[in-house]
């Protein structure tokens, strides 16, 4: 087999595959192949990360990758993997997000122009003619094969518009662009899960309009689980952002760093590009001294490098070290906020006494069980233990005179904003 297909089977990548055979023949020589991200926000997420490494994976090979940002799909919406009719965004919202895309995946697959490419659907799509979409496509897609796709089947009960069902047309004439360009000559797709159906019925079209003797190919990696049961990708506070603005290199990295025993082999064989002998070696350590977390070490670290780079690293390191040591006094104000953003925390304008704000902010339930734990030392202000009933929190001992970290016991930690 293809060495880079036997790659990607031991990695668990290949979840549907199109023609194995073929392709493993194919893939010895340089092939051109995409993938599509729709702009439906101002940042992609962990979610897209993987078909993103993935043609990183196929790039390295030799191959050619082209990623799609789909200005003109992003204005329809793709029904796939949705339970819901989804909103509609304004033009100008989506190509400021189409711009936000490229950006972003430019980190990654360094749009040389040569071995890859960026490319925006609404390109071709924002000129399109209804006409010829429905004489030129339309007429290629039999209702019957649209209705057996899994992403209409699922939504005939609960409600499917026009625009919603037209959509699978869309991205196969995308497929069929971008495989009669000659600049390009894309023969295969890729894509999550969910996209079986639009990657297949793109290569429908190709045969149909090229011939049936046209090769093309198509594969999806699977969708993230995780043992537990939960939805992969989420924290707290929302979904993992590659946006440092919204989901920071320390946020991204403590993400990580949780991942269960059980989960954390399968992501590093995703996301990461350490070899098979590195990961084994891993895996035999989860293991022998799964209290070292040795796996989730190296997955967090990995991940944040590719993301944000040496210096989102170092970054994430510095506060995961002062969180654990307790040494946040080497934080500036806004580091202490991208570390407490999840913390219980309250507002408080005056001067306010030590026993009354362990209670206020719920770090004890009484202040009788607050003057417990201060007698004992479990009560740490911006870093150091307060065993004084009559101190004063204020504003002017406030760290960057903006923040008050209370901490009781080793890790449990509050937030008072001036
Ligand atoms: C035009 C648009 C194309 C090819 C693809 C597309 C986008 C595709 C889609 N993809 C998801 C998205 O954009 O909706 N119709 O949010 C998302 N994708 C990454 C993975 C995915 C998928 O960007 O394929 O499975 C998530 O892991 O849901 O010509």
């Amino acid at each position: 087999m293809n060495a880079l297909l036997e790659e990607l089977k031991w990695r668990g990548l290949i979840y549907d595959i199109v023609n194995e055979e073929e392709l493993s023949k194919r893939l010895e020589k340089p092939i051109t192949l995409y993938c599509g991200f729709d702009p439906t926000a101002d940042s992609l997420h962990i979610g897209s990360l993987l078909p993103i490494v993935t043609l990183m994976r196929f790039k390295k090979a030799g191959h050619r990758v082209i990623a799609l940002t789909g200005g003109g799909t992003g204005l329809i919406g793709d029904p796939s993997g949705k339970k819901n009719e989804r909103s509609l965004n304004p033009l100008d919202t989506v190509k400021e997000w189409s711009k936000l895309f490229k950006k972003q995946m430019s980190k990654f697959l360094k749009f040389d122009d040569k071995t890859s490419f960026s490319v925006d659907n609404y390109k071709w799509l924002g000129e399109m003619k209804a006409i010829e979409l429905w004489r030129d496509y339309g007429r290629h897609f039999n209702i019957n094969y649209m209705l057996a796709k899994e992403s209409v089947k699922s939504r005939l009960d609960t409600g499917l518009t026009y625009l919603e069902f037209s959509y699978m047309i869309l991205q196969s004439i995308d497929f069929l662009k971008l495989y009669q360009d000659p600049k390009y000559r894309c023969e295969m797709q890729i894509g999550g899960q969910d996209q079986w159906g639009n990657i297949t019925a793109g290569m429908e079209l190709i045969r149909k309009v090229e011939g049936p003797e046209a090769e093309v190919y198509g594969l999806t990696v699977p969708l993230i689980t995780k043992s537990d049961g939960t939805k992969f990708g989420k924290t707290e506070s929302g979904a993992v952002w590659l946006d440092e603005e919204k989901t920071s290199p320390y946020e991204m990295y403590q993400f990580f760093i949780n991942t269960a025993d059980d989960d954390v082999i399968k992501l590093l064989k995703y996301f990461t590009f350490l070899s098979k002998e590195e990961i084994e070696d891993l895996e035999e350590k989860v293991k022998t001294e799964p209290h070292l977390r040795e796996a989730q070490k190296v997955l967090a670290r990995e991940i944040v490098l590719l993301v944000h780079g040496e210096k989102g690293l170092e970054n994430a390191l510095k506060l995961t070290d002062a969180l654990f040591s307790g040494n946040i006094k080497e934080l500036d104000v806004s580091e202490i906020k991208m570390c407490f953003k999840d913390v219980p925390s309250i507002e408080e304008v005056d001067p306010i006494n030590i026993i009354d704000a362990v209670v206020k902010v719920g770090a004890a339930q009484s202040k009788r069980q607050a003057r417990e734990f201060i007698t004992n030392g479990a009560i740490n202000i911006n870093g150091d233990i307060v065993k004084d009933f009559d101190y004063t929190i204020t504003k002017e001992k406030a760290i960057g005179q903006t923040f008050t970290v209370i901490r009781r016991g080793k890790k449990n930690y509050y937030l008072i904003k001036h």
